[in-house]
């Protein structure tokens, strides 16, 4: 009892002799002085990936994640400690080097945050030049203000070095410096960071971080470093994975699709069979347009005569991930998701898939794809092949001119009046024939408004003034937003819809031809504008104030639902068919190739999507992040948190399941992509001989 009195004693006396010294010696002013480079290098590499959080995730939970200041604090502290290990003098090349490495990967998430919404990953490099081709999108997007703030953190460290050189620092130091002691001392620390953050972890958190798809949710718990490392690693992964790992995505594939219900018919089997199919992909056509007015006119008056005449799916969702417009062509054509990493236009070409154009082609039709674009852009060219398209007809094929150049290219009107003549060639050639054509003109940022023709997006009201006349009064309403011009471009493009409709009844192709429309992936609008659309104040000609009793939030699942793209397939004799409907049962892009399939008389047994007159109201849409959509629940997997889409409690169970059902085929998805799994195995096995 005594030798542990002593021993406490002793301790005690120690602690308090230590901070005694720390006081007398001064010994943190000291600490800062030697080791002011490495201390500025870790507090500006914390600082930026914080500010990053900032602007991409910006509520307090995110800016102020504990888990990410620690993850980021133990990434640079450790990066940081082999600093030492250097003389003094070559420190600073050191530290400037990883200090512009990190600001790199701040600023360049910043950049892309705002484009994609969401991270960085380096799969994503080889697309470097798409991003270039949509040069005025990403200028006037993209690049604000906000994200040269990180490159403040290099230019500190190169003025602390002009400053410490001419004070001497680097030889004074030297002097007293015991490398190796250093640098160890200060990996312990940020070995002891990491341990604290590792003890804050749940399985999954880990779990999310292998998967990597939650990405948001990936820097907000481990921050913006280690996702970007794990992101280099999950790169490289594929291509070691598709090396090992091919016998058990292969077991897996098996099993999920002996687990499949058999395909039923129904009372649309071969309704449309040896009919030809045009096939529309809708550049960033929302739904959200279809039967809005502004002052008495349409927005879409195409889009509502066919949504009228035809099959209407209105409760249609695109599934796209980073690989947007090839993602759902991806989508569309083959009924798989977008990969996890990367694209499957860029990085997965060469696989073998079985596609819309690939069983019609073994069913006498010829296949085409048509977009004034550049061949290349999302590596169109080797795809569309390995889709099985017979002929791409690219911008090489379409005569382009100063004046007929809309937003990225050839403009809408111009592109479909030259396809209609090449079209005619076609169908004189051909008995049977399914095309794709890709508009362009409705991209982001939806600014060159003198070219869309007249389409005011203001309120005009006839009012009667103090002298008893009447007289008209014009609210700027939605003029000059990004809203506003996305309506007034879509306005545009659904007239070159509606030039098209009338070219190809001119032209006698509407005949014997389906038309199906798609919109590709939402337009990319921020939640404020649509809030500012909602809550315009024609008084003061602005949005209402938050605690106005009139305003009303238009809240993120708002948001995510009112992402929902149009879905029609119209033929010229439509109208008052039993095939006249409106479909409400949710459906996600890869229900389209299974219900045309039916239609048509195609089958990929293979199919993730279903026919949604044999699944109807059972129907789960899977988003490539793992949200998934019902049509009594939206779920959102980044925050573990769902929306009754009905007046009904949604069951754990309910919820569990349906989580399962997500992750199962988002997995099977990319295995098949990855591990080429659609390719005979007797294939695959005699090219790895
Ligand atoms: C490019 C066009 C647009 O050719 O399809 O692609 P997006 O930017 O929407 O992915
Ligand atoms: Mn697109």
């Amino acid at each position: 009892m005594k030798r542990i009195k002593n021993g406490f004693n002793n301790l005690k006396d120690k602690v308090k002799k230590g901070i005694k010294s720390v006081k007398n010696d001064h010994l943190i002013e000291k600490y800062f002085k030697e080791n002011i480079l490495f201390i500025v290098f870790i507090i500006t590499g914390v600082i930026n990936a914080s500010l990053l959080r900032s602007f991409c995730m910006p509520t307090l939970d995110s800016i102020f994640s504990i888990q990410a200041i620690l993850a980021d604090t133990a990434v640079v502290i450790t990066i940081g400690s082999f600093g030492y290990l250097l003389k003094p003098k070559h420190r600073f090349a050191y530290y400037i080097t990883f200090n512009i490495i990190l600001t790199a990967i701040c600023t360049i998430n910043s950049v892309y945050y705002t484009y994609y919404t969401s991270f960085a990953s380096l799969s994503m490099l080889s697309l470097t030049q798409y991003v270039g081709e949509v040069g005025d999108a990403v200028t006037e997007n993209v690049i604000q203000l906000k994200d040269l703030i990180f490159i403040i953190s290099p230019i500190i460290m190169f003025v602390l070095n002009r400053k410490l050189k001419k004070q001497n620092y680097y030889k004074r130091i030297e002097v007293r410096s015991e490398r190796k002691k250093k640098c160890f001392a200060t990996l312990i620390t940020g070995i002891c960071f990491a341990a604290i953050f590792a003890l804050t972890l749940t399985p999954t958190d880990v779990s999310r971080l292998v998967k990597q798809w939650n990405k948001e949710y990936i820097v907000k718990c481990f921050g913006i470093y280690v996702y970007q490392g794990n992101d280099v690693i999950s790169t490289i992964q594929p291509t070691i994975n598709s090396m090992f790992g091919y016998d058990e995505a292969h077991k897996n594939f098996t099993e999920y699709f002996e687990k499949r219900e058999e395909t039923k018919t129904n009372e649309y089997t071969n309704v449309f069979a040896g009919k030809n199919v045009l096939v529309i992909h809708a550049e960033s056509m929302q739904s959200n347009a279809i039967g809005m007015k502004f002052n008495g006119q349409e927005v879409t008056p195409t889009l509502n005569k066919l949504v009228k005449e035809g099959m209407y799916f209105s409760n249609y969702y695109s599934q796209v991930s980073v690989g947007t417009s090839s993602d759902a062509e991806l989508t569309f054509n083959t009924s798989l998701m977008p990969t996890k990493s990367g694209t499957a236009f860029v990085s997965y070409s060469d696989r073998k898939y079985i596609s819309t154009p690939s069983l019609l082609k073994e069913k006498g039709y010829y296949t085409f794809s048509m977009h004034a674009n550049n061949a290349d852009f999302w590596n169109r060219r080797a795809m569309h092949n390995s889709l099985g398209y017979d002929r791409f007809y690219s911008k090489a094929d379409y005569e382009i001119t100063d004046d007929n150049i809309i937003g990225l290219g050839l403009s809408d009107k111009e592109f479909f009046a030259q396809s209609i003549k090449k079209l005619e060639k076609i169908d004189k050639k051909y008995d049977n024939w399914y095309g794709l054509m890709i508009m362009l003109s409705n991209h982001t940022p939806f600014s060159d408004t003198d070219k869309y023709g007249e389409f005011p997006v203001d309120i005009k009201e006839t009012v009667t003034n103090e002298q008893g006349q009447q007289e008209e009064v014009i609210h700027p309403y939605l003029e000059g937003t990004k809203l506003g011009n996305y309506y007034k471009s879509y306005h545009y493009a659904d007239e070159a819809l509606g030039e098209l409709i009338d070219g190809l009844d001119e032209a006698g192709l509407l005949e014997d031809t389906v038309l199906v429309i798609y919109g590709d992936h939402d337009a990319r609008i921020s939640r404020k504008e649509y809030n500012y659309q909602n809550n315009y104040d024609k008084e003061t000609d602005d949005i209402l104030d938050k605690n106005d009793e009139n305003y009303i939030e238009y809240d993120s699942y708002q948001y995510e639902l009112g992402r929902k793209v149009p879905f029609i397939i119209w033929t010229k004799d439509m109208k008052g068919t039993k095939l006249n409907q409106e479909v409400k049962n949710v459906m996600g892009m890869y229900d389209a190739m299974p219900t045309l399939g039916n239609m048509f008389g195609f089958y990929n047994q293979y199919a993730l999507g279903h026919d949604i007159f044999n699944i109807k109201e059972n129907n789960i849409v899977v988003f490539p992040n793992g949200n998934w959509v019902t049509n009594k629940v939206y779920y959102n997997s980044q925050k573990g948190e769902y929306l009754s889409l009905v007046n009904e409690a949604i069951s754990e169970e309910e919820i569990k399941n349906n989580n399962t059902y997500a992750t199962e085929l988002l997995d099977v998805s990319n295995d098949i992509i990855v591990f080429d799994l659609l390719k005979p195995k007797e294939e695959v096995n005699l090219d790895k001989e």
